[in-house]
């Protein structure tokens, strides 16, 4: 039995905290069917630590208060370089210091701040923040939690030692434990942090059981009979040895410049992390320095949480509108009372499509929130019921197009609206042109999306082909045109007709035919001519081209008006070279192809950014955690907790003259 709880503890470790299992799931599942009938067997010989045991009983009288050891403290705010600057300065005022400070550099997780009890190395208390002297004890869920261990591992466990983490739910489980909710009728939580600590604070344990929840652990309280080390990055790394979860991303970083490169680097990475983000966290580094520091009104002097823009903001909807898209599509828009949300101020917010639009049931003068995460462009997450005013209306579907008044169709099993205006419809035809003079398609240098507004609004472009007719006289009689922009328009237009046949696809803006199938097309076909006589079966054989987008593409040729459209542009000059082109590289010249390389500590030869772009060209990845299927660590000075981490992996670690010489194949500098 004994025996049986090490191997399986063992694989709970490799799955759940380090992400490389070693055995397949039937094996773990044999494994713990085997122990269950032992323990059924010996009662007795049952011990808390079994990972049978992580599902127990709830507590019969609720949750009860504990206290903690230490305080639990908050962190201070930044918002701003300015606010990040003053914290570095006035911590360099109360050491004395003069010169650049090392400080631990961590992601913020947005979950629920945890205190975890390890006596002999084994869990036997898990309580919430509460008010930082005392919490609510939670040890009979968070003991459901795969990746927090029921016992520590390896050697050198104080006897007693307070563990501080953040809990939290990453964004696919989240993702599907919501989707699950709506299948069900039931609510959906509103984020991933609300869904974490509603499932730690669920009296069945079952249910906590069920949500996919996980840990990282981000530092110390007590600590008794026995020692840490005396920097933070290193207490991380030693918490990761005795087999807790530590962020991949944090970092050891130098002064306030070291410090804003990372929360640069973090800010970029956001919307690809596998978790809610809120910040960054900088800690003064050396724990003698933290103490030397302290702290004042329940925050240490030492740390810092540097805030990222909030995603999601409360506002107001003046209106609802519907836009039309380049193919018609009526999209409906909320116009906004402004607000400053992800970094930016935003007045427009999508509702997609009229299903959403009535899934959400948005009106004129509803409070709702807005999100804004990374380059997504912003939409109406939802509405405060408790906010709207009397005397609203849901909005309705438009019976005729908001530009052009020609009918509006549903499509039958769409849930989009159209615009049966076609190109006499000038919503339409502007989309048409931007797409067409956009930097993908034949990339017209000049011709903004304003400038297209009065080209069309003038008559003066119908078709693409027009703006290829405009003269300088003409565009002279434009709002803020002068001769000289006229001329340099000209010469933009003239240039764009050089191009290659795979933009020229993409121009056309030929249905459900983006920029990669283009690409597929025009190096299928090679001509033109043999594109606009294929028949759909021959579409098919392209790769990445379906019956149904096949369709799309013969009838877009077979249309005389879009034959016309092409012919004319030809006529007026447009030109590509229709000779095939020999293949990619192939993996001669793309010898990193399939690896992928993470990064850490500071390199000496070579900017992050400049190391990233070398290893692109030859065909490798760069990535910020180091998993099981990174091929290489390259460690410059100072690695913080990733080379720990690969070295428990088994992931190969080079330093940075091995990455030059062998893989590179440059020479130091
Ligand atoms: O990721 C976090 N949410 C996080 C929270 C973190 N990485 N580090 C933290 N460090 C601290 C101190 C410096 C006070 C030990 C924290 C928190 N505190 C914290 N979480 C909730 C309140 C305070």
């Amino acid at each position: 039995m004994l025996q049986l709880r090490i191997e399986l503890a063992e694989h709970d470790y490799r799955y759940h905290v380090l992400d490389a299992p070693v055995v397949p799931d039937a094996v773990y599942d044999r494994l713990y069917q085997e122990l269950v009938e032992l323990e059924s067997r010996y009662p007795r010989l049952v011990s808390p630590d079994s990972p049978t045991q992580r599902v127990g009983a709830a507590p019969a009288a609720g949750f009860r208060e504990v206290a903690h050891g230490l305080p639990m403290l908050s962190l201070d705010n930044a918002f701003s370089r300015e606010d990040l600057e003053n914290f570095d300065r006035r911590v360099q005022e109360r050491l004395d210091s003069a010169g650049d400070l090392q400080y631990s550099a961590e992601p913020k997780l947005d979950g629920a701040a945890i205190n975890l009890w390890f006596e002999n190395g084994e869990l036997v208390r898990a309580a919430t923040r509460g008010d930082g002297r005392v919490g609510e004890d939670v040890t009979h869920n968070v003991r459901t939690i795969h990746s927090v261990p029921l016992r520590l591992r390896g050697s050198g466990v104080p006897r007693l030692l307070e563990v501080r983490g953040e809990i939290f739910m990453p964004r696919e489980g989240f993702r599907r434990l919501n989707e699950a909710a709506q299948k069900a009728g039931e609510k959906p939580f509103a984020n991933p942090r609300n869904a974490a600590a509603g499932s730690l604070r669920h009296l069945d344990p079952r249910l906590t059981a069920s949500r996919p929840l996980a840990l990282f652990a981000y530092g110390v309280g007590t600590v008794a009979e026995g020692s840490l080390p005396p920097r933070h990055t290193e207490v991380l790394d030693r918490l990761s040895d005795w087999g807790l979860p530590v962020a991949p991303e944090a970092e050891l970083v130098t002064g306030v410049a070291g410090c804003l490169g990372y929360y640069a680097r973090m800010l970029e990475k956001r919307a690809e992390l596998a978790y809610d983000t809120d910040g960054v966290v900088f800690k003064v580094n050396d724990v003698d320095l933290q103490a030397r520091l302290g702290t004042v009104a329940r925050a240490p002097r030492w740390a810092v949480a540097y805030k990222f823009p909030a995603e999601e903001q409360l506002t107001t909807v003046e209106s609802v509108h519907f836009q039309v898209g380049r193919t018609g599509v009526l999209t409906p828009v909320a116009r906004l009372e402004p607000v400053f949300v992800g970094g930016a101020t935003v007045s427009n917010a999508t509702l997609h499509n009229l299903d959403e639009l009535h899934r959400k049931d948005v009106r004129p003068g509803d409070t709702v929130i807005v999100r804004r995460a990374g380059d997504v462009i912003p939409e109406v997450m939802s509405v405060l019921l408790e906010r709207r005013p009397p005397q609203t209306s849901p909005v309705r579907a438009p019976e005729r197009c908001p530009v052009c008044s020609s009918p509006v169709l549903r499509v039958e099993g769409e849930a989009a609206l159209r615009c049966t205006g076609g190109s006499a419809c000038p919503a339409q035809r502007k989309e048409a042109l931007r797409h067409f003079a956009s930097r993908r398609a034949l990339n017209i240098d000049g011709l903004g999306s304003q400038l297209i507004d009065q080209l069309v609004d003038t008559d003066l472009v119908h078709k693409p082909g027009d703006l290829f007719r405009l003269t300088t006289s003409q565009l002279q009689q434009l709002d803020r045109m002068g001769e000289r922009s006229a001329t340099k328009l000209l010469e933009a237009m003239s240039r764009s007709k050089a191009t290659t046949l795979e933009r020229f696809l993409y121009a056309l803006g030929i249905p459900e035919v983006g920029e990669a199938t283009s690409k597929a097309l025009a190096r299928h076909f090679v001509r033109l001519s043999a594109l606009m006589t294929a028949s759909a079966e021959e579409f098919a054989e392209v790769e990445d081209v379906g019956p149904i987008m096949a369709g799309h593409i013969t009838a877009y040729f077979q249309a005389p008006h879009n034959q016309e459209v092409i012919q004319d542009l030809r006529a007026l000059g447009v030109h590509w070279s229709e000779e095939a082109r020999p293949d990619d590289a192939g993996t001669a010249e793309r010898p990193l192809k399939g690896k992928t390389f993470v990064l850490t500590g500071t390199l000496a030869g070579m900017t992050r950014e400049e190391a990233t772009a070398r290893i692109e060209a030859l065909g490798g990845k760069v990535t910020s955690s180091v998993t099981a299927k990174t091929s290489y660590l390259v460690v410059g000075d100072k690695p913080g907790s990733k080379l720990a981490k690969a070295e428990k992996l088994g992931v190969e670690v080079l330093d940075e003259g091995q990455l030059g010489q062998s893989i590179l194949g440059v020479s130091e500098k």
